[in-house]
């Protein structure tokens, strides 16, 4: 039995999917912000960093959720991670891509939107990271006009990872309708049962 630190709603989601992809049975365990949880010495032995995603699998403890995730692939379903040298390149490629340059400036949004008070809001911040997304969601929109999926003809990790942050889209209201192909590809992943399940923690 693994367990996973963390809600569904946080950056552990992208945990929750793979751990329903690859068929791990896991229990989770909430983490209060606002009791402070995620700083109490029983969590920071979990994770250093009090954050969550954190995951125990027996003796083993691993933070960092795409690192999680691949932690579960590579363990559990080893089939999404690719099976050459070349296709487990692209997942990696793919996978830290969406989290070291299209992630940052969709939090840098989400930060601004969701939590800097009304007065206290950096409109250049929100607009600076707004111009830096159409080249990245271009890149990713052309790769998938070529394909079903990253990798090909077949799922992968990359797809779970990458889709997890093209999500975050919708959170601040950037739209994708200039990108069909990252759209068809979106309905296609939403259609896995690993995803529904998923999409059913999120309540
Ligand atoms: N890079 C980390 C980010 C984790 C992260 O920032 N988690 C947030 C919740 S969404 C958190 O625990 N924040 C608490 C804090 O920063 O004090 C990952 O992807 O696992």
């Amino acid at each position: 039995m693994l367990t996973i630190y963390g809600s569904p709603q946080s950056s552990a989601g992208r945990c929750f999917w793979c751990l329903e992809e690859v068929g791990a049975s896991y229990e989770q365990k909430s983490i209060s912000f606002k009791d402070q949880e995620h700083k109490s010495a029983e969590f920071l032995a979990v994770n250093p960093n009090g954050k969550v995603p954190a995951l125990i699998d027996g003796d083993f403890t691993i933070w960092e959720s795409m690192a999680i995730n691949f932690y579960l692939a590579e363990a559990y379903k080893p089939e999404i991670l690719g099976s050459t040298a070349k296709e487990k390149g692209l997942v990696h490629q793919w996978s830290i891509w969406s989290i070291a340059d299209l992630q940052p400036p969709l939090i840098a949004i989400f930060i601004q939107l969701i939590f800097v008070p009304e007065e206290r809001k950096d409109h250049a911040i929100i607009k600076k990271s707004q111009e830096k997304l159409p080249a990245m969601l271009n890149i990713l929109n052309l790769a998938l006009e070529k394909n079903a999926f990253l990798l090909g003809e077949s799922f992968s990790l990359a797809d779970l990872n990458v889709s997890t942050v093209v999500a975050i889209c919708d959170q601040v209201g950037v739209s994708l309708a200039d990108y069909p192909a990252i759209n068809k590809w979106q309905e296609r992943l939403s259609g896995r049962d690993s995803f529904k399940r998923y999409q059913a923690l999120l309540g």
